[in-house]
């Protein structure tokens, strides 16, 4: 099978496609992507050599560029994905997130082939109580959430009107390896190692429900290979902390990983800053649908998960040591500078 992963440079899509090559020794794989910001091709440097990838430096709004590959099909985890970032302009999010999707909605209509398309549980908006399912209305609350939100109604449309075999996967917050340093797990670590204030917005008590980027990547996998054209299938692991106690449990483990002691005082790092506009207050989702269907569940633990995390980010400083010396360094400081008071 010949996939086209577009993203594939990014956190989930680099994660996704170092599970296929040795998860399918039969597939290829073309990623797709347009190295934004996000997009890190140091990602990947443990397979670029492989016969069976090859890598395409191209955006998922180029009609042309789609036309001249060869695929079977297509695995969708190119987006703009921070929602901090939104709220400062959310532009480049409609025009990826949204005009990106159907471009490559176009291009799955034209060949026919399968489109599996990432989105996430923030489509559902917040849960006040209770768990959402795929029928749960969708009340996106970020700009970011309503452009996934537009794309997956867009991905519903190709399937009514136009037969497209497309399927869509709602999942909760990832974390792992190779993730970008300004979403919440991969910050805490960093700002612990280097002793820098770890921002918790408003009152630290949203809630999350935690996953493993190697599960959501074996969901996607069951979804492309077992899932049913049309169908939405959300993913999680059941793992929902408020965010002050991910960040204590977080700097516990780190303190532990380094061989510090609690006199060296990690939370004193802890600092509650004016909260994100619009802060969805708890994502939570029912994934029955894809275990009882597809078979489909969540292995690793959290204490494990996390653990296997914590080191992978001491052991790559080289990784992040060159993220945050460039363009990230700007945004940090439009993004906390006055939240941190300087
Ligand atoms: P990421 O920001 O780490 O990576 C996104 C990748 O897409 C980057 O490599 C970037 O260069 C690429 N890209 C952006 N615009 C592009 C364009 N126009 N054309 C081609 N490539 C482009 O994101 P991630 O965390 O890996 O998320 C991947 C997908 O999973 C997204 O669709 C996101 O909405 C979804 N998702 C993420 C989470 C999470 O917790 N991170 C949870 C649920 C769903
Ligand atoms: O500095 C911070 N301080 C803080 O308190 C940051 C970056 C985050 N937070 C809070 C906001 C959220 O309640 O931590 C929580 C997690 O924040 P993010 O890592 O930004 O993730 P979230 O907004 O929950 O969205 C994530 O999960 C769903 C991904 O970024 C999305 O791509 C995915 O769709």
């Amino acid at each position: 099978m010949r996939l086209l992963v577009t993203g594939g440079a990014g956190f989930i899509g680099s994660n996704y496609i170092r599970y296929a090559l040795s998860a399918h020794p039969d597939c290829y794989i073309i990623n797709l992507d347009r190295l934004t910001y996000a997009g890190n091709l140091e990602n990947l440097k443990d397979i670029e050599s492989s016969a069976r990838y090859e890598f395409i430096k191209g955006d998922i709004c180029d009609r042309k560029l789609l036309e001249d590959l060869e695929f079977d099909a297509i695995l969708n985890f190119a987006a703009e994905s921070h929602v901090d970032r939104s709220i400062l302009d959310a532009a480049p999010f409609l025009q990826t997130n949204i005009a990106g999707t159907h471009t490559l909605l176009e291009t799955a209509r034209q060949r026919g082939c399968i489109l599996v398309h990432v989105s996430t549980d923030e489509v559902y908006g917040s849960a006040e109580k209770g768990l959402f399912s795929e029928n749960s209305p969708l009340l996106p609350n970020s700009p970011y959430a309503a452009s996934k939100a537009s794309s997956d109604l867009l991905v519903r449309a190709y399937v009514e009107t136009h037969g497209v075999r497309a399927m869509i996967t709602r999942c909760t917050n990832n974390y792992g390896p190779y993730q970008f340093p300004e979403k919440l797990i991969p910050l805490v670590i960093l700002n612990a190692i280097s002793g820098k204030p770890i921002p918790v917005y408003g009152d630290g008590m949203n809630v999350r429900d935690w996953i493993y980027v190697e599960d959501h990547c074996r969901a996607v996998d069951a979804v492309l290979h077992r899932g049913r054209a049309g169908e939405i299938y959300n993913v999680g692991s059941g793992n929902e902390m408020p965010n002050i106690e991910l960040i204590r449990l977080l700097l516990g483990k780190i303190a532990d990983e380094l061989g510090m002691h609690e006199k060296d005082g990690l939370s004193g790092l802890i600092t509650f800053v004016k909260d994100r506009k619009g802060h969805d207050r708890r994502y939570a989702i029912d994934p029955a649908k894809i275990e009882r269907e597809l078979g489909w569940r969540a292995e690793t633990g959290f204490e494990d998960g996390i653990t296997r995390t914590i080191r992978w980010y001491i052991d790559n400083r080289r990784w992040w040591e060159r993220i945050i010396s460039g363009e990230y360094m700007k945004y940090y400081d439009v993004q906390y500078g006055e939240r941190l008071g300087r």
